[in-house]
């Protein structure tokens, strides 16, 4: 196994990463920009390397710096985590240039599902269904017309480059088709120095589900079952759970066997996940695929009793996955939720600040918490918002809700705000209860609501 494993990444997934390395007798080696000089996860490695200034531009996805700082401490392997560095491909090459393993896939894999319009090819080549739409990329408004023309309004116009909404547009009418692809196109071309897009027809509504794959250097994919991750805002979850609420028994079979296919297709190694688009009838059209630890990974973890990080560092040192589909037994409910420093009641505004008082609530059967807060730490303003998942699991989704609910009154944060209260309520909200959400329900049904809600009562800053 390897000796010794440098950390890209901060806050709660890097302190997740060195305890899956502790677990597996691995040393550490945590880097930190000078924002994070006393940050939990720089705390809790062996060894910490400074990497630069707050911004993460000179910090966190400094490559220069983080590779040195992996060939300096002797670090064998790099795990990227998620955001930064942990989709470029350029950084995956170069780490292995430098003889330290990326802990993901290869680099022409992150390529090959990074071009969005490729990724949609490479799925129909293996049988999964993609959303009608066109089948190469786009620069010129001309092509867009003759596609409209084809598939019929309204259609969603994405970036080859893009994902997670960035370069996007929905178009209902098509006086309005002209406009909203230059504006996506220029979009793009900022975001990602990329003009190539591509059209979709929209599927609406629709719930968000991905499949969480893992894949050994040896040609064996097996899946871990779905999440449900239609609870959305701003193309950010909120609150995740596996298995989905209302999937049927036959459809998740298919879907997930559908993401076994495509992994296979791609050649894809280490863990991954693969995310569709599932409409009322539960017909399902692949989205997109992430190639990378998620956030969200916990709850496939509560469900499975398979550590994937674990799982993630087991394949990058050549090892077998020690596994079969058989062996992948679904047991129960889990939820996440995403704790952020942000006022709900101030338009989600983000709230950095110092954590003057902390209760994470520690006990009690079925109940996670992954977190890099402490108290007296800081939340610094530069990176993302996110300072706690709540994962709780039950035998039931009744139960994973109620386990929640306790968790979430008994956590107290001091000295910024936070979403905690917006998630109490949106336990008891009937459109969760219900489990019948799509990815509009949350900004388009419960937050106004709730919004309203606190209207009445004053509470809206
Ligand atoms: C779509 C779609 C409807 N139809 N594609 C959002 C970000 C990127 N991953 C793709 N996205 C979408 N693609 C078709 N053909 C709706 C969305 C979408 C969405 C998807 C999942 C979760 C939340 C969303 C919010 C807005 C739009």
């Amino acid at each position: 196994m390897f000796q010794k494993i440098l950390i890209a990444n901060r806050g709660e997934i890097a302190v997740r990463i060195i305890r899956a390395c502790q677990e597996l007798n691995i040393k550490t080696v945590a880097v930190y920009s000078t924002a994070d000089k006393d940050a939990l996860h720089m705390q809790l490695a062996d060894e910490a390397v400074c990497v630069g200034p707050s911004k993460a531009n000179e910090s966190y996805l400094n490559i220069q710096n983080i590779l040195s700082a992996a060939v300096l401490t002797g670090a064998e392997a790099i795990h990227p985590g998620f955001g930064f560095l942990s989709e470029n491909s350029t950084f995956a090459a170069m780490c292995e240039e430098v003889n330290v393993s990326f802990i993901g896939p290869n680099k022409d894999i992150i390529d090959q599902m990074g071009n969005k319009s490729n990724a949609r090819t490479m799925m129909k080549r293996a049988n999964v269904p993609v959303v009608p739409g066109s089948d190469h990329s786009i620069t010129a408004f001309s092509e867009v017309k003759e596609m409209v023309d084809e598939i019929g309004m309204p259609v969603i116009i994405k970036a080859v480059a893009g994902g997670g909404g960035k370069g996007m547009r929905m178009v209902f009418n098509a006086e309005e088709l002209e406009a909203k692809f230059l504006q996506a196109q220029s979009e793009s071309k900022a975001a990602f120095g990329d003009d190539r897009m591509y059209v979709e027809r929209i599927i609406t509504p629709a719930k968000h589900i991905e499949v969480q794959i893992l894949a050994d250097h040896y040609g064996n994919v097996i899946h871990l079952g779905e999440r449900d991750c239609s609870l959305q805002r701003n193309h950010q979850k909120i609150l995740e759970e596996a298995p989905s609420p209302t999937l049927s028994e036959k459809t998740r079979k298919l879907i997930c066997e559908s993401a076994v296919e495509a992994a296979k297709m791609v050649g894809y190694e280490n863990a991954g996940t693969i995310e569709f688009l599932v409409d009322a009838d539960e017909k399902f059209y692949f989205m997109e695929m992430n190639t990378r630890i998620q956030v969200e990974h916990p709850i496939t973890e509560m469900i499975t009793s398979i550590d994937i990080v674990k799982e993630q560092i087991k394949i990058a040192f050549g090892e077998h996955l020690s596994i079969t589909q058989d062996d992948v037994v679904l047991t129960g409910h889990a939820i996440e939720c995403r704790i952020n420093a942000e006022n709900p009641l101030f338009n989600f505004a983000p709230s950095p600040g110092n954590i003057d008082f902390l209760n994470v609530p520690s006990g009690g059967l079925g109940l996670r918490v992954d977190t890099a807060m402490f108290a007296g730490s800081t939340i610094p303003p530069y990176y993302d918002a996110m300072v706690a998942k709540v994962i709780t699991h039950g035998n039931t989704r009744e139960e994973a809700i109620s386990k929640m609910d306790r968790a979430l009154n008994e956590m107290v944060i001091e000295g910024i705000q936070t979403n905690l209260d917006f998630h109490i309520d949106l336990l008891r909200d009937t459109n969760f209860k219900t489990g019948e959400y799509t990815i509009d329900t949350l900004s388009q049904v419960i937050i106004p609501k709730w919004l309203k809600d606190k209207e009445a009562n004053n509470e809206v800053v």
